[in-house]
């Protein structure tokens, strides 16, 4: 994108700032290729002309609410924009159709009233300011022409950043569009709206990122009838994580609704509760209150939420009655039994909370003893029963509280689902995708492996999108372009997911061998990987393993990636409450379907999110998709706090920079002829004599100035990176002689 010709003493310049990202300042004196600068905070700086990018120094005060519509389309001058806007509050901006919202982290007012629904419905896209509400009407009335091409609108940013609120304002939107007017009881939009806070209240934790984490990934389908009222809707969910129910982290908290349940006073009694800070589950972490939220209230709105999706008041009851479970199943504290390696129930404590659990589980409370401290072995000879020692016992556990709470996650969804129900006629849909962003931690699990995997299947689709956009254009201004390259990031792909012989499938196979550990796991990786451009084995492991992904390098710690990708529950587990008196309970766990053979009964989370994955982009390829990427400004969660080099970085792994490179490899800068004339005439007045031919005039005046491969399009001037700068620079000599000239016709006359 850079462009140094342009650039003469006196330029008004951004130069790259290690703090800032960007710092803008005056060119004092140029030297070969070297620039003296003079920042706009005092530091003086002398940098390669390469390393500098000239500053438009005719950028509206406010910004402009299309980046397309930048004179100069660089980062700095992106960066710029986006904050200009968010200063007066403008939270969207768009980049040709994509949408970018930065998160206000305040109530902003009436941006999204039922006065804000009016306006955008039906006006043009890009008529009214950015805005969620444009998006979602953009996609609505072309699904309703198009009759049969589904439009799906893809939201993405890091955690905190927004996705889950933009999603909701989406389908509000959506619903208000093709809602019916307000009836008796439940209505279809009224319902897919309220499964909302249902998901969040046993989806969503605190965590240091977002005091409202979403801990999975959603899409949701929202179909209508050919009178474009909302018919029915689907929701598909991803990878919920399961390690949070009985691991978490200071100051973080575990799913909201266990501590909604411990917050209401009606079921204290009944669920042998008490404060959170009394269960093991919650108590790891010091963080009980989320500060404005009422657990108590919320207990209530969920409740109420559960009504309107269709959950009956005895599903209710029997859904709490597990959560409380849950919380006592933690409370299982194990010590050694007689026997050796055998575990017992430490004390009255833990023998209360057995009790409990088994109470509200509805089964037999020595078969739940059992089950946590013995396994049962089957040798060709006999089946024997072991006994499992404390540390084993309590990570047996762990495991069944998982399991429950995955299960019992599916059920909602599959209940809400059966609830609301699905038009099989419908021919026109609308997704909805929220799914987490691009993650890079101190520490990187198997969890962010799948979630960076995720990203590099929607980066993939983003580009080729954005590709496909410009092409567009290009054909109907009917200028030729030649082939523009683009990264792709199908050998990122291949190294996940090839099969044979991607990670995914190398992790299967150390699964199903049982000697397997993760050292020969990573080894394996190595060898297999050795020259592998996207694979890195880092110095200083012997286990990690680093993936150059696009949005940057991620260092991934295997040890615990043969355990996170098992996907079994363990048979003693299954035969417990599969036998509970509780029809919900035992419904969770359904008899496992007859194995045909060994292999058949392998599978694994890694193989099966891929899986989900690969529908999901089918689907996804089958839609016109929108993009909304949604920004975190600053990590204090504060509003009007915008970190520059915290933006960039999301910028860049949002894809946006990728978007707005892909468009200055073609022709990033669109003027119509004659706003182009009227800017630039004065370079060449001659062109402008007569009666002239606008199309002709704007070829006379970048010839007159030397300019190459611009091409003119029916109706625009399609100009190279950097060549509208030059133009500029042309131009304010032009206005600087003029002035001179005239300062000395004036000095003459005095
Ligand atoms: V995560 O990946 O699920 O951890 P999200 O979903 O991207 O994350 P979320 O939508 O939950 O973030 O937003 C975080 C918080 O920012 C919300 O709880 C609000 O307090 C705040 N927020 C986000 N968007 C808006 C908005 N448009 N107006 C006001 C907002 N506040
Ligand atoms: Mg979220």
């Amino acid at each position: 994108m850079g462009t140094s010709v342009n650039i003469i003493e006196g330029s008004q310049v951004w130069v790259e700032d290690q703090d800032q990202a960007w710092l803008d300042g005056q060119v004092l004196k140029i030297t070969g290729q070297n620039a003296e600068i003079d920042c706009s905070n005092g530091k003086k700086v002398t940098l390669n002309l390469s390393k500098i990018y000239p500053k438009d120094m005719e950028a509206p005060a406010g910004g402009v609410d299309d980046m397309t519509k930048l004179s100069y389309l660089h980062e700095p001058g992106v960066l710029q924009n986006l904050k200009s806007r968010y200063e007066l509050n403008e939270i969207y901006t768009y980049t040709g159709n994509i949408l970018i919202a930065i998160n206000p982290f305040q109530r902003l007012p009436h941006i999204y009233d039922g006065h804000m629904m009016q306006q955008y419905k039906g006006a043009p896209f890009g008529e009214l300011s950015p805005h969620v509400f444009a998006v979602a009407d953009v996609a609505y009335s072309r699904a309703m022409v198009n009759e049969g091409k589904s439009n799906s609108i893809l939201v993405s940013g890091e955690s905190g950043a927004g996705k889950t609120e933009t999603t909701k304002m989406l389908m509000r939107y959506l619903a208000y569009l093709g809602g019916r007017a307000a009836t008796e009881g439940r209505t279809v939009e009224q319902q897919v709206l309220e499964s909302n806070p249902v998901l969040e209240a046993f989806g969503n934790a605190k965590t240091v990122r977002n005091n409202n984490s979403s801990r999975f990934g959603k899409f949701v389908e929202i179909q209508f009838d050919k009178h474009g009222r909302i018919s029915g809707a689907a929701i598909r969910t991803y990878l919920l994580e399961r390690s949070r129910v009985c691991q978490i982290n200071d100051p973080e908290r575990n799913y909201h609704c266990f501590y909604l349940l411990c917050a209401a006073p009606q079921e204290i009694e009944k669920y042998k509760l008490d404060h959170p800070k009394t269960f093991h589950y919650l108590n790891q972490s010091k963080c009980f209150e989320l500060v404005g939220i009422s657990d108590a209230h919320d207990y209530l709105a969920t409740r109420r939420a559960m009504d309107i999706v269709g959950i009956s008041a005895k599903e209710q009851e029997a859904i709490f009655r597990v959560v409380a479970a849950i919380l006592h199943l933690g409370n299982i504290v194990f010590t050694k039994g007689k026997e050796v390696d055998s575990s017992v129930p430490k004390d009255e404590k833990a023998k209360f909370h057995l009790k409990t659990t088994a109470e509200l589980l509805m089964c037999d409370a020595v078969a739940l003893e059992d089950a946590l401290c013995k396994r049962v072995m089957i040798t060709p000879e006999e089946v024997i029963k072991r006994s499992l020692d404390p540390q084993s016992a309590a990570i047996s556990r762990d495991g069944l509280a998982k399991t429950i709470y995955s299960r019992l996650f599916d059920w909602l969804v599959d209940k809400i689902n059966n609830s609301i129900g699905q038009d099989p006629t419908s021919k026109c849909l609308i997704g909805v995708l929220d799914i987490y962003g691009f993650e890079s931690f101190k520490t990187n699990s198997f969890e962010q492996f799948c979630i960076n995997f995720t990203n590099e299947k929607l980066q993939q689709h983003f580009n080729q999108h954005v590709f496909k956009m410009e092409q567009e254009e290009y054909t109907k201004e009917q200028i030729d372009w030649s082939y523009i390259e683009f990264v792709d990031n199908q050998d990122v792909l291949d190294l996940i997911e090839k099969k044979p012989g991607g990670i995914i499938a190398l992790l299967d196979e150390a699964c199903m061998f049982p000697k397997s550990t993760h050292e020969t796991f990573s080894n394996k990786l190595y060898q297999t990987f050795k020259s592998h451009k996207r694979f890195i084995k880092p110095k200083l492991s012997r286990t990690d393993f680093t993936i150059g992904h696009y949005a940057g390098e991620v260092q991934y710690q295997s040890d615990q990636f043969l355990d996170k990708n098992k996907d079994y529950v363990v048979a003693e587990h299954q035969e417990l409450l599969g036998a509970s008196k509780c029809q919900f309970v035992a419904g969770l766990f359904p008899p496992p379907p007859e194995e045909t053979s060994k292999s058949s009964k392998f599978s694994s989370i890694g193989s099966r999110f891929k899986l989900q994955l690969q529908q999901l982009m089918e689907t996804l390829n089958s839609t016109e998709p929108h993009y909304i990427r949604c920004v975190k400004p600053n990590n204090l969660l504060k509003p009007a706090i915008f970190e520059n080099v915290n933006i960039m970085q999301q910028l860049r792994c949002g894809g946006v920079l990728e978007a707005i490179r892909i468009s200055c490899a073609g022709y990033p800068t669109r003027r119509a002829f004659f706003e182009f004339i009227n800017r630039f005439g004065l370079l060449a007045p001659e062109a402008l004599e007569g009666n002239y031919d606008e199309k002709v005039a704007c070829k006379r005046i970048m010839d007159k100035k030397g300019l190459k491969g611009f091409q003119i399009g029916k109706t625009k001037v399609f100009l190279r990176a950097g060549q509208m700068a030059e133009l500029d620079a042309r131009r304010s000599e032009v206005l600087n002689n003029a002035a001179k000239i005239i300062q000395r016709r004036v000095l003459t006359h005095v």
